[in-house]
This record gives structure tokens, sequence and C-alpha cells, in this order.
């Protein structure tokens, strides 16, 4: 792997990142569907090409471009990249706090890195409030702190965040990297997180009406509505490296606890029940993440700046749900 990483030709020109040819991996998760919708508007439809090992549904492929790729296979992603004149890859192929299992999330960060480097990719990796641990600073989290996670998703986050800042000090990979919150979206829940309650309660609370939580009420974490996170993304990946005075950013929005999300729905839904059966491996996790994040640096250097806080949230939510019901 190194050599390959020693292999970049200096020489080559950057790509023009205006007119960018975008891949993603793992694009049939929570967020690469959404993501490839709104980049398609800003760069065309056939200049954004979702990845998966997974079979798309029909809207899947009728709204732009999808290819098979398992990103442990270096060479078929190489040939994918050549062969598209990839300029940006969004590397979205993951999984979750919940699921213990690191070293094919290893195997494959570093495929995508090498291949960002050897072809002058602009490379968008996400990190999350999971790559803080217990020793970290809790209220707010700030971007540089210690970082001590104590589950193996965490331990290769911050393993991401490094090789990633290494390799753009060491060779001017154009590595770009957010933390996201808990993201809240319809098109969920993503499936083994450790906020996934935050969507699933919004699901329960217009069918059955009780929720099940698996944390305890007062457990406070950073979220976000998936709205912001694309928008987020993109304006990060379109800002110019000029801007940018940090590699990995913190991103925020709102922090919630589930009684305070279940209280405001009950504006909306007063007949809401919710009880607490906390899960100790999930509570465990949470209780070590940060309560809130402080993304000041992203704010001042490219701009960011939320626009959903709880009660919008909460109110385009079950809005949605509703509306996507009606149309099953
Ligand atoms: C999870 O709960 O694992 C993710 C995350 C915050 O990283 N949603």
């Amino acid at each position: 792997q190194m050599s390959r990483w020693n292999s970049r030709d200096s020489s080559s020109p950057l790509p023009s990142q205006n007119n960018p040819r975008i891949l993603i991996t793992g694009g049939l998760g929570q967020l690469g569907t959404g993501l490839a919708q709104i980049l398609r508007k800003h760069y065309g439809k056939d200049n954004v090409i979702l990845s998966d090992i997974k079979k798309p549904q029909p809207h899947v492929l009728e709204s732009g471009p999808f290819v098979y790729a398992d990103v442990l296979d270096y060479k078929h992603l190489r040939e994918l990249v050549v062969n598209n004149r990839i300029t940006w890859m969004v590397h979205y192929s993951a999984l979750l706090s919940a699921v213990g299992e690191a070293n094919m999330a290893l195997a494959r960060l570093h495929n995508v890195l090498d291949l960002a480097l050897e072809n002058c990719l602009r490379i968008f990796v996400p990190s999350t409030i999971g790559a803080f641990g217990p020793s970290s600073p809790r209220d707010p989290a700030p971007d540089l702190c210690v970082q001590r996670p104590r589950t193996i998703y965490g331990v290769s986050k911050v393993h991401g965040e490094l090789m990633g800042e290494y390799l753009h000090h060491k060779y001017g990979l154009d590595f770009r990297c957010l933390r996201y919150p808990g993201v809240i979206s319809v098109n969920g829940p993503p499936g083994g997180g450790t906020t996934d309650y935050a969507v699933q309660i919004f699901h329960d609370a217009l069918s059955t009406g009780h929720h099940e939580c698996y944390l305890r009420p007062d457990t406070r974490l950073p979220m976000m509505h998936i709205s912001d996170c694309h928008r987020a993304t993109i304006e990060f990946m379109q800002a110019p490296d000029c801007q940018l005075s940090l590699r990995t950013y913190n991103i925020a929005a709102m922090s919630f606890t589930p009684e305070e999300v279940a209280q405001e729905i009950r504006k909306h839904l007063p007949h809401l029940k919710v009880t607490y059966n906390p899960d100790s491996v999930r509570q465990n996790i949470a209780d070590s993440w940060p309560v809130r994040f402080d993304d000041t640096n992203a704010r001042r250097d490219w701009g960011w700046a939320a626009t959903y806080a709880l009660e919008e949230l909460v109110s385009d939510m079950l809005r949605s749900i509703r509306e996507k019901r009606t149309n099953e």
C-alpha cells in the first residue's frame, strides 16, 4: 500500500473542481441517494455515479447512473475511476457504531485513500461523534482534543481522520472529512447505530404510538436533519482549499435527549408513549460520546450554518413520513 502512496505523479494537472465527476461508494445507505440527487442538480445527472454492492431499487436506477462496486476490489475501483474520469469521491461505504467490525472498514478506507492519491481525487470521508471517547471534552467537543474512543467503530474513524490528514500533509491529498452528528432521515433507520432510536421514534409515533427506547431518557447526543447533513457535505466539498484551516471539522445543528424529542413529537401526537429499556452496549457507547459539538471552525472557515432545530426537525419528519406512506 505505501508504495502506491509514493507513486503519485506530481506533474499531473489538478482536475477542474468546477465540473466534478463524482463517485459515491456505499451509495445505497442512509446518505448516498439523497446526496446524489442534490449533486446531480448542481453538476448534471451523468456526472454523479452511485455505487454499492447491493441491488438498487428501480427508482434509484431511474434517477441516474448506478454501478456495482466492491470497495475491497482495488483494481475494479481503479477501473471505475479511470474509465469514468472521476475527480471527486465520497466514501460512504461503512458500518455503524453498534456493529463491531473494523478490518474490512480499514481495508476499504485504505483502498479509497490510495486511489484518491493515485488519481488526484478530492476525497470525502465521513467521521462522526463516535470518534470521541470518555476522556474527550464532551460539552462541547472541540475539533482538536483527546480522542480515545472505546469502540472499534470510533477507533477506525480516528484512523481514517489521521490517515487522510497524514496523506494531505505529506503528499497533498485533497482529503476532506466532516464529523457528523446522528443523522435523522425518513429513509432510515440506518441500522446498527447508537443514534438509530431518533429515527425509529418517528415511525413508531405514527404507527403504533409506542416507542421502546434502548437509551435512558436523559441521554443527550448531537443530531442533525439529513438536509443539513447533505448541504454541509456539498458546501464543504465546494470550499476552496485556501479556506480550509483544518481537514477534519465538527458540524453541529442541535442536541437532544430521547425525552426531549418525545416531548416535541407529543406537540403533534399527544398520545405518544415512550418506555425505556436501556441496552448496556448502546448506552455505554452513548455515554462516552459528546453531548454537544463545537463547530466554530466550520462556521468561520467555510460558512457552515445549520437550518433545522428540534422543532423544525420534528414537524418535517412527521410530514415526510406521512407523505411517504400515502405514496406507498
Ligand atoms: C451511529 O449511531 O453509529 C452513527 C454515528 C453517530 O456515528 N449514527
